[in-house]
């Protein structure tokens, strides 16, 4: 008995960038169950999400930075590679952080966009949050940690890009790092290093995606097939 994502399955149901709308939105979604991707702009967020729940999801972007809206979709689980009969599930790729020249306007409205999302959606969606595994913990990193610090969400850490680690210094950074970040950043559960371009650790983190959905259900006494925990 195993459940997966759904190939295929996550449906575009709207892009927002309005703070009212997004609020209204929040309030009228607050017991959703999914995945919330976050990062540094062209860190992969958008090449993840593809990777994990099937190609043209989202849009890969050649200019950094150009997700300025948040873009919402909801997606299924199979189970044993079957459409399952589970309620639908919300990925949200919220805007990307970091990204050298934006106006005042601009940062101001990501600040108001992430302030709701943060403090009003709901608990049951998992953070993934991206780093670039070439160039981690930067101070944009650091100061988005510090950003969501009061908001202790469920989060899992993903350094993409690690086809690009060419030495074993390159990953002896990564490794070092990790008990790092675990100290300093509690609310963050588990770290995975993959590759949005080479598959390379996504089952992993797709296994990560769907045990988090399956205790938010079973934690609602909705009926899973209980192998899987
Ligand atoms: N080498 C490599 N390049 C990647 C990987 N993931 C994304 N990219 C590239 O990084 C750039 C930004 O990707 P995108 O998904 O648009 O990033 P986003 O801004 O975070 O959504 C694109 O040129 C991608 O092809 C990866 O795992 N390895
Ligand atoms: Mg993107």
């Amino acid at each position: 008995m195993s459940y997966t994502i759904r190939p295929q399955s996550a449906q575009f149901k709207m892009g927002i960038s309005d703070i009212a709308q997004f609020e209204t939105w929040l309030s009228e979604h607050r017991d959703i169950i999914g995945v919330s991707f976050v990062g540094r702009s062209n860190v992969g967020k958008s090449s993840m999400i593809n990777a994990l729940f099937g190609s043209k999801t989202a849009r890969v972007s050649k200019t950094p930075g150009r997700t300025r809206e948040i873009n919402i979709f909801e997606f299924e689980l199979n189970l044993n590679g079957k459409k399952s009969t589970l309620q639908p599930f919300y990925l949200i790729d919220l805007p990307g952080y970091g990204h050298a020249e934006v106006s005042k306007e601009m940062s101001k409205n990501w600040n108001e966009l992430m302030g709701a999302f943060f403090s009003e959606a709901s608990e049951a969606m998992l953070m993934l949050n991206l780093q670039d595994a070439r160039h981690p913990d930067q101070d944009v990193d650091r100061q988005f940690y510090s950003f969501i610090k009061g908001f202790a969400r469920k989060t899992i850490l993903v350094f993409n890009k690690i086809d690009k680690l060419k030495t074993q210094k390159e990953r002896n950074v990564l490794e070092k790092l990790k008990p790092v970040l675990s100290k300093d950043y509690k609310w963050i559960r588990q770290m995975y290093f993959a590759s949005a371009e080479s598959k390379k650790g996504i089952p992993q983190v797709e296994d990560a995606i769907v045990t988090h959905i399956l205790e938010e259900l079973e934690m609602r006494k909705i009926h899973v097939e209980s192998d899987d925990i």
